[in-house]
């Protein structure tokens, strides 16, 4: 009856138990009586893991047998979390698994406090590429993920004072149970050196590189469960070493200490995770890290194609889609074309026939600051050969694209390279990803029709049909089966149980959204995981907060564009009405906040301060009355999000409109029933438009207003001068009220807002965000309307699963064929 399933034979809570004493014995050789609970953990993610790796094998060899077509997701980030429970869930013995360790005397919630994150990732980019190797895996699509193996994720955050501290985050220090090292499948991968012209015995022209270093890339490979065990897919990271045979050779003049320092220098490529989330580092270990995993994976890709196709190409593009993540591993293209046209010997026009119809890219962002440019000159240093191919494709783009549409036209030449000219020449990744790839996506509607008209206008011309939207979405089995089960449950109950693999199924749930019954079991569940929460931040912040104030969630990296210094001002704005009005008449809320600031962006790290001075100040203030609490949970990651989403009342979306390409949380959130506080930007217009504008609070400036108010020419003093309140506010950050004796410490926000210009428009959109609080505050004091509206928003979002983002691009970009799994 499993015919189709990668993973036959489901454990039950008796042989599970077994196995799970076998591992304590034989894998961690401890035994029940003494076994710490990591060892616990561990053996039973080895008695998962024989499970797990039959469907991987089930599903490699079904897909070698059936040579099937296949996507290669290109990221160098996936915020991937913590595998026991999600593996757990998506092999459907979640309940088993609890069952056979309590039946042991073991909580399988204490052992799932055992895992570290896997944090290869920054934030939305990261975890979108983790929600899509699920779907594809769950919808049985042969996929492959790529990236890099870092040995530290993104740092761990303490506050000391109030201030972020980065510490190292060393996720795997004493190994990670879910990964499996290949080291048969090691690559090589060179880099430095020059590039020499030589010519055969025909007179021939050839470009010979002649690498200055040479690194070993060893492949773990990280199984990936598709939901009901259906596929098992490989996510699969490159971890750099020094290569064997070169750096420890007698030729190696340094000589041995020297060889020695060369090891160390490979071995720092995979090291860690740069920790910029939407700003460019620029720096050469960067550039390296994206060659190493972009050519380590092409390597293996073409490995795997030989084997069925032997030195024909012709089929190459009709197995391989590649699709890039962003422009980080866009030298992907040029390196393709290096391997086609210096090794493979291949014309030119083939092999870029053949990138042309491999490659497609999504764009994440439209700032400026994070739009990938390298220095021309840092090419040539790192890879001479490549910086040659991308010369030649732009000089081919220009002759044969940019002058025949417009001819003679030097400001569109200007505009278009590849290479921006200049007293520091650059390659745009951006220009050489749209130029190399087939389709290119925005990741919602707005941003799509953004990344057009104001970002590539011009290729747009050229290439109308390359450009598409795909919006993004979240997988409903981390973000609402496993992270909400009592939410889970009453859904089975009420609409049965297809939900996790066809989200469209919710919007049955509308039906009931008026039933006295059901609201109150929706908002009992709402309430448990609420005091879930509170017992989380007791024992994280040692705050205690009250489970029945309105939990107020904003989580997400902090930028000014995402505008938590928004949220900041309007809390600054209540506590100081309560401290006019002691008798401030507000349903008593609870802020949370959860994020992490690039460790070099000043402001980021000011705005964290003044969070916690704030915080600390309000939360002792008797005045209060607890009116307000405002809770700065520490290390924000995905398994802390899996605790605070399920608890939301309200989802702060406040992103000035225009910035956020998409986001992500605002799903996750609505999908357990907060309802939203937010702009017209990114997927909040999708949102509000599934869920109705009476079960969200839109507030704001639009893109064209936003666009409008720029041109005009902005001043945010127009704001500060005509806002008593908000004056009021920001004049309070300059005195010393929230740190004692140092005046000042907070005045960089009113700075940055008054000086700076505001280039966010936080002082515009105040008075309008100050307003929709207001209507969260009337809406929440109707019970049963707001369970109407919450109960409404999990109905209605059915849109924003992942599975459906993974149709979409089978559609419109990758044109794959699902492939059953058959277990041998
Ligand atoms: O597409 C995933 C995610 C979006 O939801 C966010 O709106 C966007 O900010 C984020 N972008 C990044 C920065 N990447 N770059 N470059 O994470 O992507």
């Amino acid at each position: 009856s499993n015919a189709t399933v990668a993973v036959a034979a489901l454990p039950t809570a008796a042989e599970l138990k077994d196995r799970i004493i076998r591992h304590l014995h034989g894998t961690l050789g401890t035994d029940v009586n003494k076994a710490s609970p990591q060892a616990w953990w561990r053996a039973t993610c080895a008695s998962i893991n024989e499970y797990v790796f039959d469907g991987l094998r089930n599903t490699q060899r079904t897909h070698y047998q059936q040579n099937t077509r296949a996507v290669h997701y290109f990221s160098l980030e996936y915020l991937m979390g913590r595998l026991f429970s999600n593996n757990l869930h998506n092999l459907g013995c979640y309940d088993a698994a609890k069952q056979a360790l309590a039946e042991l005397g073991m909580d399988i919630a204490d052992l799932e406090e055992q895992e570290e994150d896997m944090a290869l990732g920054n934030g939305g980019l990261g975890r979108l590429a983790a929600c899509f190797i699920d779907s594809l895996a769950t919808l049985n699509y042969p996929a492959i993920g790529y990236g890099i193996h870092y040995e530290h994720g993104l740092f761990k955050q303490e506050f000391q004072h109030g201030f972020q501290i980065e510490r190292p985050d060393s996720w795997r220090e004493y190994g990670n149970p879910w990964e499996i090292c290949r080291p048969e499948s090691a690559q090589e991968i060179s880099v430095y050196g020059y590039v020499e012209t030589v010519y055969d015995l025909q007179g021939k022209m050839k470009k010979v590189w002649h690498p200055g270093r040479i690194i070993k890339a060893v492949p773990w490979d990280i199984p990936v469960v598709g939901y009901n065990g259906s596929s098992v897919n490989v996510l699969r990271l490159w971890e750099s070493r020094a290569s064997d045979f070169f750096n420890w050779d007698v030729f190696n003049s340094g000589g041995y200490v020297d060889a020695a320092r060369e090891n160390i220098e490979a071995e720092t490529i995979s090291k860690v995770l740069y920790p910029n989330d939407d700003t460019d580092a620029g720096k050469e270990l960067r550039l390296i890290q994206q060659y190493f995993f972009c050519s380590s994976s092409l390597k293996d890709i073409i490995r795997r194609y030989k084997r069925a196709h032997g030195d024909d190409w012709s089929y190459f593009a009709k197995q391989v889609v590649i699709q890039l993540n962003d422009t980080h591993p866009a030298v992907a293209i040029p390196e393709l074309m290096r391997v086609l046209v210096d090794r493979a010997e291949m014309n030119w026009e083939d092999a870029w026939n053949i990138c042309q119809h491999v490659f497609a890219y999504t764009n994440h962002t439209l700032l400026p600051e994070a739009l990938e440019r390298w220095p021309v000159r840092l090419f040539e240093k790192v890879l001479p050969r490549h910086i040659e191919i991308i010369y030649e494709i732009n000089r081919r783009f220009l002759v044969e694209q940019v002058d025949v549409r417009w001819p003679g036209d030097v400001e569109k030449k200007r505009k278009l390279s590849i290479i921006e000219e200049g007293h520091e020449p650059m390659v745009r990744m951006g220009h050489l990803s749209v130029v190399g790839s087939f389709r290119v996506n925005g990741v919602a509607e707005v941003h799509s029709a953004l990344v057009k008209s104001d970002l590539f206008p011009e290729m747009v011309a050229l290439w109308p049909d390359k450009f598409t939207n795909i919006t993004n979405g979240v997988t409903p089995r981390r973000w609402l089966k496993a992270c909400n089960k009592r939410l889970s449950k009453l859904l089975d109950n009420t609409i049965g149980t297809d939900w996790p693999t066809d989200l469209t199924k919710l919007s049955a749930l509308q039906a009931h959204a008026d039933d006295p019954a059901m609201q109150d079991a929706f908002m009992a569940i709402k309430q448990q995981n609420k005091a879930d929460l509170a017992e989380v931040v007791k024992n994280l912040t040692g705050i205690a907060i009250d489970p029945h104030a309105l939990f107020d969630v904003q989580i997400k990296r902090l930028h000014e564009y995402k505008r938590q210094h928004l949220n900041l001002l309007h809390i600054l704005a209540l506590y100081r009405r309560i401290l006019q009005d002691p008798d401030y008449d507000m349903v008593p809320r609870v802020f949370f906040f959860g994020a992490k600031a690039a460790p070099g962006y000043k402001l980021a790290k000011d705005i964290i301060y003044a969070i916690n001075k704030i915080a600390d100040k309000i939360n002792h203030d008797k005045r209060v009355k607890n009116r307000i609490k405002v809770v700065f949970m520490p290390n924000y990651r995905v398994s802390l999000a899996e605790k605070m989403i399920p608890a939301a009342d309200v989802s702060e979306q406040i992103s000035t409109a225009g910035k956020e390409a998409s986001g992500t949380g605002n799903m996750k959130l609505a999908l357990n029933g907060a309802i939203t506080v937010g702009t017209m930007d990114g997927a909040n217009i999708e949102i509000a438009e599934e869920v109705g504008s009476d079960n969200i609070a839109i507030f704001g400036l639009s893109v064209d207003e936003v666009k409008a108010l720029y041109a005009k020419g902005y001043d945010s003093r127009d704001y500060y001068y005509n806002n008593p309140e908000l004056k009021a506010i920001l004049d309070w950050l300059e005195t010393d009220y929230f740190t004692p004796g140092k005046p000042g410490e907070l005045a960089a926000i009113k700075r940055s807002l008054i000086e700076g210009g505001d280039h966010y428009l936080v002082m515009a959109d105040f008075a309008s965000y100050v307003k929709a609080q207001e209507t969260i505050d009337g809406w929440y004091r109707d019970k049963a309307g707001w369970a109407k509206k919450a109960i409404l928003n999990t109905a209605s979002v059915g849109k924003f699963t992942s599975d459906r983002s993974i149709e979409d691009y089978v559609a419109r970009v990758w044109q794959l064929t699902k492939c059953e799994v058959g277990n041998v």
